[in-house]
């Protein structure tokens, strides 16, 4: 077991696709199999920047576009230091969003390019695993509103998920794309799968470096 360090496994997808409730079971799955792991999400409200992030999600602040894009890098890199502590601890990070996320909800909008968006977050730890929770926006639909936060409209959604597509098309990250419309344990099921598989391949690999 010693020296074995431990996978880096992000959970990607539009709002509502159920990506904190699997995060979740999944730490649990994984724990409960004898397996340390722990549960991380971008944004880390907590943080001095992130407390930017979350009034500016909250719409309780405004903040300009490109400076809002680097402050949700930044909220990543400022973790940087603890993940890779626990990563060599050999606990395994799951983590509720992560810089494809970043990517895609800037880029949605007018006049920013996919690979300005990708620029501050080339280098960060490369995710072993990355699953893009798969929900059409008609399946979405039936779980309920919308919240008040910033981006969460039908319209915005729509292009983020187009972003996504472009984003999953590199093939040098591991994406695989779970279909989030069948029920929670069937998700469940098929994410811990693969997250196995991940965590096995993980252990004698390097972490590598995310877009580098
Ligand atoms: N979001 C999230 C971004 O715009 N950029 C990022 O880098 C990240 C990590 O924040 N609508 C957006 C996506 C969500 C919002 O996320 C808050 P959550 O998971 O609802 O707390
Ligand atoms: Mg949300």
């Amino acid at each position: 077991m010693a020296g074995k360090r431990g996978a880096l496994i992000v959970l990607e997808g539009v709002d509502r696709a159920g990506k904190t409730t699997q995060c979740s079971k999944l730490v649990q799955a994984l724990q409960q199999s004898g397996r340390p792991a722990e549960m991380m999400r971008f944004p880390d409200r907590t943080t001095t920047i992130g407390q930017l992030i979350g009034a500016y999600l909250e719409n309780k602040s405004d903040l300009e576009d490109h400076t809002v894009h680097l402050l949700f890098s930044a909220n990543r890199w400022e973790m940087v230091p603890l993940m890779k502590k626990k990563l060599e601890q050999g606990i395994n990070l799951v983590v509720d969003r992560y810089a494809f996320s970043g990517v895609a909800f800037t880029s949605a909008k007018p006049g920013f390019r996919l690979d300005w968006c990708m620029q501050p977050d080339v280098g960060l730890p490369k995710p072993d695993l990355v699953m893009f929770l798969q929900l059409n926006p008609a399946e979405a639909a039936l779980r309920g509103q919308f919240g008040q936060e910033r981006y969460e409209t039908s319209v915005f959604q729509r292009t983020v998920q187009q972003r996504f597509e472009q984003l999953m098309k590199d093939q040098t990250v591991n994406w695989q794309v779970i279909d989030a419309a069948q029920n929670i344990e069937n998700v469940h099921k098929d994410i811990t799968a693969h997250s196995l598989n991940a965590i096995n391949k993980a252990q004698n690999l390097p972490l590598g470096e995310l877009w580098s």
